[in-house]
Formats: C-alpha cells, structure tokens, sequence
C-alpha cells in the first residue's frame, strides 16, 4: 500500500527534526520511503504567536496495517522528544500526519483517513504536489491540483 505522511516541526530545530524523521520513516519495517518533499518554512496555523512551522511529505510503501503505521508514527514523535501535554495546537517539536493510505476511507476514534484536515492546509498541499501527481484524488475532498489552487499558500517557501 501507499501511504502519504505529512511531517511538521516548530520546536528544537524543526529542520533537524524533520531530516531525522525522514530517516526514521526509510527505516520502518515492512516498506520504504519511495519520495519525499522539499522541506517548506510555513506561517503556523493555531494559536498566535508560535514560531513558524517546517513542513513535509513523505510517501511510503508500506505492508504495515493503517493502525500500525500510526503506532510507528507516534513512536517516531516519542523518541524525537514530543510532549503530547494537551495543548490543541500548540508548537511541537514533531508531529507525523498519516494523510493518506490508498484511496482509503476510515473513521474510528484513533484515526481518521483521508486526514480530515489536509485538503484546506497548504502546508500539506505544497509539499504533496511535490512527489504526487495533480490528479491525486483526496476521497471526499477533491483531486489535489483543485485544491490546491483554492488554498491560501501565502508564506509557504521552500527550504533550500
Ligand atoms: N501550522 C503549520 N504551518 N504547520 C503544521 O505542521 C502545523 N501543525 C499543526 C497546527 C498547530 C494546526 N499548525 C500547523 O498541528
């Protein structure tokens, strides 16, 4: 299976930290990395006054089931120090989105897939339409090139 994760950092070298989970995902069990993103600075979205985001996507094949996946993804945030203290939206130092996994639709209190929010976040977008094709679908949402032309991209660059 292919699964999109989104990759996000605002805390403890963001770049760092999303280069380190880039390695961790090529070394998941039972897959590979097929493509990754650019790396993006992107303004946060959530409460002000957080420092600006890194940003990432990452496609993986993968044997893992949707759950596991996310079980590893979460372990990935453990060991690269993310304190999980409440805060809705609040700055972190890693944060593994799983996006997508094939054209899968599921809802069940630990995951929710295509990620209900990706389709309005260019933060997610930008860095999809890197490794994907524009005629991506996001089922329930659109086909990628569509929406990203609806979102606002202001102040999303890319990293050298
Ligand atoms: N904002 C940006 N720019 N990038 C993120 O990865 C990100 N992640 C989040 C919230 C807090 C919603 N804002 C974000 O979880």
């Amino acid at each position: 299976m292919r699964a999109f994760v989104g990759l996000g950092s605002n805390l403890d070298e963001p770049i760092r930290q999303v280069r380190s989970a880039l390695i961790a995902l090529a070394e998941l069990p039972e897959g590979r990395l097929l493509r990754q993103s650019r790396l993006y600075r992107t303004p946060p979205l959530g409460p002000p006054g957080q420092p600006e985001y890194v940003n990432a996507v990452a496609l993986l094949e993968t044997q893992l089931a949707p759950l596991e996946l996310l079980d590893r993804l979460h372990a990935i945030e453990q060991r690269q120090g993310r304190i999980r203290d409440g805060e809705r939206w609040g700055p972190r130092s890693l944060d593994l989105d799983l996006l997508l996994y094939g054209a899968l639709c599921l809802a069940n209190s630990r995951l929710q897939l295509p990620h209900p929010r990706m389709h309005q976040r260019a933060f997610v977008l930008v860095p999809l339409a890197d490794i994907a094709e524009g005629d991506l679908p996001i089922p329930g949402a659109g086909r990628l090139d569509e929406l990203l032309r609806g979102c606002d991209r202001t102040g999303v660059e890319a990293l050298v």
